[in-house]
């Protein structure tokens, strides 16, 4: 059995650490590379913070695996197994860093058999920290978080994002979704630029739901814990269960919001998380 609070205060301190090393950056020039397209970046920060997470973890718990955005990207395999892994985003919301657009996140997720067990995410330039672990509850700064109570879609915000995919396939389904939610009407459409902060607002009760497609499993996988820990429901956009690979998710405050999303997001597919 693993002890999930060493486990907790572990990712708590080393996401602190991490969000140090963000902030001293955002005084630099940084550098800006580009991955899977000419809008997907990576600055040499994003590597940094992972190597340094990696590092602490491996000396506290060295038989722990891994699954980090910048080691994927360097051509590590994407695989969750039932082992303990820490699932490790080091900066979500790069673009939002590059331009010092003031919501980055370092994202923590931590989880034994597939289930997210940990899930910590420091809003490194608000000096947020959110942390949730299963059946104990979600905070920030030691506060409870919990979801709105508002099941009208009609009063409801709805957080998403555009992503980093500009495939005109891709970008007219995500206008359809949006023009289908926007027309309902709901009340608002936000994005923080970053997935786990947009779940931490889900978690907060300051907007309702969160959808996005093209996600990817270090970007939502301690937020889905907070969402759930906050009282809040998680699914994937065709209704069925939120699948942590599929690139995919609802997060919201209650089935009610997901479900009526469900009927108004033009779902498609992208390349598993976990592709060979
Ligand atoms: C980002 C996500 C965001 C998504 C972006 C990107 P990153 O993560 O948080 O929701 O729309 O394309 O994946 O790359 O900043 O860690």
């Amino acid at each position: 059995m693993a002890d999930f609070q060493r486990v907790m205060d572990h990712a708590v301190a080393v996401a602190r650490k991490a969000g140090e090393v963000v902030r001293e950056a955002l005084s630099d020039d940084r550098k800006v590379m580009t991955k899977s397209s000419a809008v997907d970046l990576v600055t040499q920060t994003d590597q940094k913070v992972e190597q340094l997470i990696i590092q602490s973890v491996k000396e506290k718990f060295p038989k722990h695996r891994f699954i980090g955005e910048e080691s994927v990207a360097a051509g590590e395999a994407c695989i969750l197994t039932d082992d303990p892994t820490w699932i490790i985003d080091p900066i979500d919301g790069t673009t939002n860093f590059v331009h010092a657009f003031p919501f980055v996140a370092i994202s923590i997720g931590f989880s034994i058999n597939k289930q997210v067990e940990v899930g910590v995410i420091y809003s490194c330039l608000e000096d947020k920290m959110f942390t949730a672990r299963r059946g104990k509850g979600a905070f920030c700064n030691g506060e409870p978080l919990q979801v709105s109570d508002q099941t009208d879609i009609h009063q409801a915000i709805i957080c998403t994002e555009f992503g980093s995919n500009r495939d005109p396939e891709v970008v007219d389904k995500m206008f359809c979704s949006l023009r289908n939610i926007l027309s309902l009407p709901v009340q608002g459409v936000r994005g923080a630029g970053t997935a786990a902060i947009n779940m931490c607002l889900v978690a907060s009760g300051c907007v309702e739901a969160y959808y996005e497609i093209g996600v990817h499993v270090w970007d939502f996988a301690a937020g889905s814990l907070m969402v759930t820990e906050a009282g809040g429901v998680l699914m994937d956009v065709d209704g069925g269960e939120l699948d942590l690979m599929s690139r995919r998710i609802i997060a919201a405050n209650s089935r009610t919001i997901a479900e009526r999303l469900v009927k108004e997001i033009a779902p498609f597919r992208l390349p598993r998380d976990d592709a060979p």
